[in-house]
């Protein structure tokens, strides 16, 4: 009975400290619905870097002069970072980093559906900075106001480094619309190719989608899906205008009365497909992890046994005793 008065208590407290936009820290209490929302959701975001690192990663042997090389390799190189950031941010939750990759490669826990699709030319590469990148930063940048501290404060380091991975796409896609016609092209098939996959990002929409709400409510997330994919839409017809190019949709237009752009509706039976794993290149890229994952035994092995070798030497008697 006290234990339930106590809860009580304790749930009322949370609310109202969520309530006046307190950050809450690892060692306060939460619900446990909170807790598994957030380990859901970073982790989520988690896996999303680590498997994004592939498409773009397909690109860096390929890229067509040293500057581009450097760019793509920092860029991929920081996503690993993301991936590591947001790991710990989960670890505070009382979950292991090798219990989620195991989930990842198993399939047990999910990443964004984005990463399903394969990057066919030097182009995509670009408009992933360009769409993808500025995608994440829509759906981020509210993120680093979200109710759970270590979360939003990885946040605030991984936008600022998003902004300058949206610029150079954007930058890259800018020099191959001033080149040959070829180029061009390059950049409006990549576009057409990208455009809707880049609004499924933002997830179903608000109607079908179960953990708005409650998410919502704790803070957790600030926006809803579509108003964040709206927020997208109006931050990116401009620049590609811009940019030269086309959004594969007949429908966009500006609505002045809203004071938004009106768009068509991506279709969402590809999102199911491409979430429930059957996407262009689902398959490869859980295997591909996979691989890597096991081929990094050796050195998650030897890393183990050299820290206990240190922990037993420094358990163990020193020189000095030894020699007394
Ligand atoms: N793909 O109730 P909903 C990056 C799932 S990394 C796959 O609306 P929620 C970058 C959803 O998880 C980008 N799954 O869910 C990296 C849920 O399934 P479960 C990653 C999706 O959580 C490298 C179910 O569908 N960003 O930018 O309220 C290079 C129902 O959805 C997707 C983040 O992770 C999807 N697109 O809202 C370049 C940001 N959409 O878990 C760039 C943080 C939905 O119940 N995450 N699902 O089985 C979020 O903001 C939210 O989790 C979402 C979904 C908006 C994605």
């Amino acid at each position: 009975m006290t234990e339930t008065l106590d809860d009580t208590a304790l749930q009322e407290h949370f609310e109202h400290r969520v309530a006046a936009e307190e950050r809450v820290e690892p060692r306060d209490w939460m619900p446990e619905g909170y807790r598994k929302t957030l380990v859901r959701q970073i982790a989520q975001h988690a896996h999303s870097e680590i498997i994004g690192m592939q498409p773009e990663g397909n690109w860096l042997t390929r890229a067509p002069s040293l500057r581009r090389k450097a760019i793509l390799l920092a860029k991929v190189q920081d996503e690993a970072g993301h991936g590591l950031y947001l790991y710990s941010a989960a670890e505070t939750l009382g979950v292991d980093r090798a219990e989620l990759t195991d989930k990842l490669i198993d399939q047990r826990q999910k990443y964004s559906s984005i990463f399903n699709y394969p990057t066919l030319t030097f182009a995509d590469i670009g408009v992933i900075g360009w769409l993808v990148d500025g995608a994440a930063i829509c759906n981020q940048v509210p993120l680093c106001r979200s109710s759970y501290g270590p979360y939003a404060r990885a946040m605030v380091r991984i936008c600022k480094e998003e902004s300058f991975h949206q610029r150079q796409g954007y930058e890259l896609l800018m020099t191959m619309m001033r080149g040959s016609p070829e180029q061009r092209e390059m950049v409006q098939d990549a576009t057409d190719r990208w455009w809707w996959p880049s609004l499924m990002m933002f997830g179903p929409p608000d109607g079908d989608s179960p953990n708005t709400q409650q998410s919502m409510a704790w803070r957790i997330k600030r926006h809803t899906n579509d108003e964040l994919r709206q927020k997208f839409v109006d931050m990116t017809v401009p620049q590609a205008e811009a940019l030269g190019v086309t959004l594969p949709d007949p429908e966009l237009r500006y609505d002045d009365e809203r004071g938004h752009y009106d768009f068509g509706e991506p279709d969402w039976s590809e999102l199911k497909r491409v979430i429930s794993g059957d996407g262009p290149c689902n398959e490869q890229r859980v295997a591909r992890r996979r691989e890597a994952h096991e081929r990094g035994r050796w050195v998650r092995e030897a890393a183990a046994a050299h820290a206990a070798k240190q922990a037993a030497r420094s358990s163990g008697p020193t020189s000095e005793e030894v020699t007394r």
